[in-house]
């Protein structure tokens, strides 16, 4: 049996050590676990409980909705709508600002999410998240009138936390609030988040990068490179062989990364050169790359770090390379060398 540090236990005792703590903050981080151990139970059970398949609706982005992407989004926004923690949420799921209910108390905080990245896994029984991010909401959106979309857009170097629920084998919660990462896995039988995965570290160094080859032919020339020397291994210019892997969800190949180093690239390419990247800054990008980060590693868009930009809207897409520290240094001096040359 398993003793350990619980995670309301974690979060209450790390909060003390903050003067001036109102303990709201870790009350929020327990309705988000809240949420994400009702997620991870829609996922375990998935089709005993007829939440598999497609919802028959396209999101804000275009994308096919699963049934258990809407079901996810809900499950966020009745968990954390209630308490009087947040000023506001945004999510992958919708379109606009969710605005707290009339006559619920409002908080300080701006909640953004990803219900469940990777959807399009779960009909397939392939690991799948959720990926969440906190911000503080400016003053003066707080208590008057809706909550703008300008309060949310803030630099990633602005959240007070980030993590990701994985729905693996296990299901794991990897939280930072800025001093390094931990882990916790739930305890099915208790239902409650058990610290785990104390202060994780990336290796700067690996032999392992996940990509997407499907694309090949739309990357930039700095990816193309990059790749073409992995893949020539021993023989070619990096001296050592390198392995592939591609989970097609992000929180899984982030957490491999976190436990075993690796690079994770979603690039620019000609096909996404008009929406701006794959994925999404606000509540994609920023958190992984506060936690990757966190955990010793580094984050870019190939040309700057991730968590310098400033955003332009919720739904903001940009290209993501993420990782061990030496190899996203080293892809992003291939693109800025392209660049020069230019
Ligand atoms: P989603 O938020 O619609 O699930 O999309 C994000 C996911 C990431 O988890 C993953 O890295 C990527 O999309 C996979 O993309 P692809 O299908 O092009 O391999
Ligand atoms: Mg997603």
């Amino acid at each position: 049996m398993h003793l350990g540090t619980t995670l309301t236990q974690f979060i209450m005792e790390e909060q003390r050590r903050v003067p001036g703590a109102t303990g709201e903050f870790s009350a929020l981080i327990n309705d988000i676990a809240t949420a994400c151990k009702m997620i991870s139970n829609g996922v375990n059970h998935g089709g005993l409980l007829g939440v598999l398949g497609a919802a028959g609706a396209t999101n804000v982005q275009g994308e096919e909705q699963k049934k258990m992407d809407v079901i996810s989004n809900e499950i966020f926004l009745k968990r954390n709508e209630w308490a009087g923690h947040l000023a506001a949420m945004a999510s992958e799921e919708m379109d606009e600002v969710y605005q707290i209910p009339a006559g619920n108390p409002r908080g300080k905080y701006l909640l953004l999410f990803d219900p469940l990245d990777g959807s399009s896994n779960i009909d397939v029984n392939v690991s799948v998240g959720s990926i969440f991010s906190i911000l503080r909401c400016p003053g003066e959106s707080k208590t008057e009138g809706p909550t703008p979309v300008r309060a949310f857009l803030q630099p990633g170097t602005q959240q007070v936390c980030a993590g990701y629920a994985l729905y693996g084998p296990s299901t794991m919660l990897m939280l930072t609030t800025g001093q390094g990462v931990n882990g916790f896995t739930l305890d099915p039988n208790v239902g409650e988040f058990v610290l785990t995965h104390e202060r994780m570290t990336i290796p700067a160094d690996t032999n392992e990068f996940a990509i997407n080859m499907s694309n090949y032919r739309f990357w930039e020339t700095p990816v193309r490179r990059y790749v073409d020397e992995c893949i020539q291994g021993k023989q070619g210019p990096r001296g050592r062989d390198f392995n592939m892997r591609w989970v097609a969800s992000m929180v899984a190949e982030v957490h491999r990364i976190l436990t075993r180093g690796g690079v994770f690239m979603y690039p620019m390419d000609e096909k996404l050169r008009d929406k701006g990247g794959k994925l999404r800054l606000m509540y994609e990008a920023n958190p992984m790359s506060f936690i990757v980060e966190q955990a010793g590693g580094a984050a870019t868009t190939g040309r700057g770090r991730i968590l310098d930009l400033q955003p332009a809207g919720i739904h903001q897409r940009v290209p993501v390379v993420l990782g061990s520290r030496n190899e996203v240094e080293r892809i992003t001096g291939y693109h800025l060398e392209t660049q020069a040359a230019a």
